[in-house]
């Protein structure tokens, strides 16, 4: 029998943490979760061994070693071809490694100055114009996929990396109060309902940890 373990680090600040995770559970993944507190003087040392880059998430399956987010997605769907993580057509596919490709890499503007945090509420959030910007096209990127594959998940019926990548942006909309157009709602809705996702939610606001520099009055 197969042995799976991802590590991850604060529900409820774990931006990347919630990406990995949600494509594990996506893919039908039974695993256990080595969580690693964010403030630990001993994380960094923990996480060496798992992986180089020192940063979760970080999966061990059968033995073999996976981190950083893209990566776990790409052998999740090489494990699990059935699950549909990524889509099945090649344009489609490629279309869908482009827009992960723009989250992993992008949106720095939006990354820094609305830090995810789902248990936190800030009604009437100004927005900085830069990342006014990365929601604007993070939106575009959004239409686009909701009109060409029809819905409700960015490439169709079925949710798959794509969704995983940009479900903390789904929180930070909740969290920042962003208003947006009655499709892109729509869209968050359908990732917050996702069993999956409501799992992490109640574990995120079950969660004791406070990290004060994230924590800020805006
Ligand atoms: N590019 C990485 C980013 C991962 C990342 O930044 N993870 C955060 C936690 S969600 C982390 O490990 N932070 C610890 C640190 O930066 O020291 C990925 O895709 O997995």
């Amino acid at each position: 029998m197969s042995t799976a373990v991802l590590t991850i680090t604060s529900k409820n600040y774990g931006a990347w943490a919630l990406r990995g995770w949600l494509m594990a559970k996506l893919a039908g993944l039974e695993f256990t979760e080595r969580f690693v507190p964010p403030d630990d003087p001993q994380m960094k040392a923990e996480i060496l061994l798992l992986a180089p880059s020192i940063r979760v998430p970080a999966l061990e399956h059968d033995g073999i070693r996976v981190w950083d987010t893209l990566a776990i997605g790409e052998y999740l769907n090489e494990i699990s071809p059935e699950s549909g993580l990524l889509p099945a057509d090649r344009a489609a596919r490629a279309h869908c490694r482009a827009i992960c490709g723009e989250m992993h890499s992008g949106f720095s503007a939006l990354r820094s100055s609305l830090p995810m945090n789902i248990r936190a509420h800030f009604p009437n959030f100004r927005l900085w114009s830069r990342a006014q910007s990365d929601i604007e096209r993070i939106v575009a990127i959004w239409i686009e996929c909701l009109q060409a594959y029809g819905g409700p998940y960015l490439f169709g019926a079925r949710p798959g990396i794509a969704d995983a990548m940009y479900a903390p942006v789904v929180t930070r909309f909740l969290t920042y109060d962003v208003t947006l157009d009655p499709l892109c709602t729509a869209y968050c809705r359908q990732i917050m309902a996702l069993p999956a996702m409501q799992e992490w939610v109640a574990a995120a606001r079950a969660e004791p940890e406070e990290i004060d520099e994230l924590e800020a009055e805006f």
